[in-house]
């Protein structure tokens, strides 16, 4: 039977390999930066594209991913702000559940309203504890999902809601400060996070240093998901990939 992406995650996880990941948002690419971040993330042996945003205004998700498997065969995972960002030109889908929010929409209201049209797209579908970190700024994801996010500081209750997620059977943890925010999640919220969960974690938001991605790597995250910083400068790609993969095995 053929490995899925979320088995790869599991095995990379086992094996102490971490990941770096580059978020594309269609909103704020055009085919020519398609194209350059294709090509300079496929020398940068980068892992997975996450493709999505807060608000996707434009409409052109698909041919934005069908654009990057033209030119590269790193897998595809959307990251879907809203349900009907998805499309069945992706490898697999991050089905996103806002467990650091009480707003039943964002926990299972939008899923039921979407789950026949996510079924029939066929994607792999990664069931995900989507925990929203205050990252010092009002987010557009903070916004949208009218959701207030975990204080920075409260690394209990970051722990007790991954642990939660993961015994409510979410596949991943992702710890998101935001995109673009000031202040990326803490080493220390990270770790407490990592050391009581099985299960992959993915942290992302304002990472802009390849120092902090590997710093985050160090304290358990398997997964780096950077976007904004990578938008405003692309050779950022390769050190915070290097730095990642630098990262010594069970560090
Ligand atoms: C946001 O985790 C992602 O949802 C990435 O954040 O754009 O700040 O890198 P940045």
């Amino acid at each position: 039977m053929k490995q899925t992406l979320y088995d790869q995650f599991v095995e990379r996880k086992k094996a102490g390999k971490r990941s770096f990941t580059v978020l594309i948002d269609p909103d704020k690419v055009d085919n020519a930066a398609i194209d350059q971040l294709v090509e300079l993330a496929a020398d940068a042996k980068v892992d997975y594209f996450f493709v999505g945003g807060s608000l996707v205004i434009s409409n052109h998700l698909d041919e934005c991913i069908k654009q990057i498997k033209r030119s590269s065969d790193i897998p595809v995972i959307l990251f879907p702000g809203a349900p009907s960002q998805v499309s069945r030109y992706a490898d697999a889908l991050l089905y996103l559940s806002l467990i650091s929010g009480r707003n039943p929409e964002l926990l299972i209201g939008q899923h039921v309203m979407s789950a026949p049209f996510v079924k029939m797209s066929g994607l792999e579908i990664m069931p995900t504890g989507y925990m929203v970190i205050d990252g010092g700024a009002p987010t557009t994801v903070s916004y949208i999902s009218n959701a207030t996010p975990i204080p920075a500081d409260k690394n209990d209750i970051a722990m007790c809601t991954a642990m939660a997620g993961e015994m409510l059977g979410m596949k991943l943890i992702y710890m998101d400060a935001g995109s673009g925010a000031k202040r990326p999640a803490t080493e220390t919220m990270i770790e407490k996070v990592a050391t009581n969960i099985a299960v992959p974690l993915i942290v992302g938001g304002g990472i802009a240093h390849p120092e902090k991605a590997y710093l985050n790597c160090k304290a358990g995250a398997d997964i780096i998901v950077v976007g904004n910083a990578i938008e405003k400068d692309p050779s950022l790609i390769k050190e915070i990939s290097d730095a990642v993969h630098s990262v010594p095995v069970f560090a």
